[in-house]
């Protein structure tokens, strides 16, 4: 899908004027490493199951074993794919800032394995686990138990560390992004539908605290409007193109 290069050289020229960027980046980001988004049909993840059945403590609690079960073949999914071209662009910005954050609502490690340091997983990472009543990391599935899921040593079942729907966001993570936000020159914003709250906020944040808002995403979104540049494509293209152009310029 082409890209307009005129939005392209407009983003990489706010770029350029930035000294303080934060990326806030949603499924969409990681469709290009196979991973299915949650609402962008066909193939969308939630069109099979009903997401506040699944990733909600209440449908946790209603059928523990399909909700684990679902959980394990997406980490299985997830283990097998790579960053793509566009997590790799975002990493390669990273150096050329004073300050540079990653906030992502995907749970799927993809930044990190790409390079990034500076990441903030506001929803949590499908490859950690916690107990489900006492909330404490469980670093290694008891072998051997048989029981679906699997039970803490406290005797409770184990979860996901992931945030359900209902469920508070991380406080240190909501307290590094907020903090960010509020001193960010630019927010670059990659594939998010910009549904999900309160992540769907950080761009107005974002906004009115005087920064400029780019946009990367094949369709338009609620978050639109409020972009500076809206660069209407796929993250594994889009980016390196940006970040290519962002690169030519600070070379001029
Ligand atoms: C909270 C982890 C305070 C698990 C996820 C009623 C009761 C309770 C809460 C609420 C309520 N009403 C509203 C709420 C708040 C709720 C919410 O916002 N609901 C929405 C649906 C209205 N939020 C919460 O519950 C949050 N907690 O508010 O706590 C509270 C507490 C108690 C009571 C009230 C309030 C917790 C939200 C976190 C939920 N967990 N994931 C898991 O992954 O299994 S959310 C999950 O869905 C993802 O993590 C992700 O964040 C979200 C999906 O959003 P996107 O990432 O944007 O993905 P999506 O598929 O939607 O869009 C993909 C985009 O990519 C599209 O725009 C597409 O065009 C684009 N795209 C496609 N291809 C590409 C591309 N872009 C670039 N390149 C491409 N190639």
């Amino acid at each position: 899908m082409p890209h307009d290069q005129t939005g392209i050289e407009g983003a990489a020229r706010l770029l350029g004027e930035s000294r303080s960027v934060v990326v806030s980046t949603g499924a969409g980001m990681s469709k290009e490493s196979g991973i299915p988004t949650f609402r962008d049909a066909p193939n969308a993840l939630w069109d099979k199951f009903d997401p506040e059945k699944l990733a909600s403590p209440e449908g946790f609690l209603e059928d523990p074993p399909l909700v684990w079960r679902w959980y394990e073949e997406r980490r299985r999914m997830i283990a097998r794919v790579a960053p793509n071209p566009g997590h790799f662009a975002i990493a390669a910005l990273e150096g050329h800032f004073d300050r540079f954050l990653v906030v992502t609502q995907n749970i799927d490690d993809l930044h990190r394995k790409a390079g990034s340091k500076n990441v903030v997983e506001m929803h949590g990472n499908i490859f950690r686990y916690r107990c489900f009543d006492m909330g404490h990391a469980v670093d290694e599935i008891p072998k051997g138990g048989g029981e679906i899921p699997p039970l803490c040593r406290c005797g409770s079942m184990i979860r996901p560390d992931v945030v359900w729907f209902g469920e508070m966001l991380p406080r240190d993570a909501l307290e590094t992004a907020f903090a960010a936000i509020e001193k960010c020159d630019l927010m670059l914003v990659v594939g998010t539908s910009g549904i999900v709250y309160p992540v769907a906020e950080f761009p107005a944040l974002a906004k009115g605290a005087g920064a400029k808002i780019v946009e990367v995403n094949p369709e338009k979104t609620p978050i639109t409007p409020l972009a500076d540049e809206f660069l209407k494509g796929p993250a594994g293209e889009v980016l390196p193109a940006l970040v290519d152009e962002f690169v030519r310029l600070r070379s001029q």
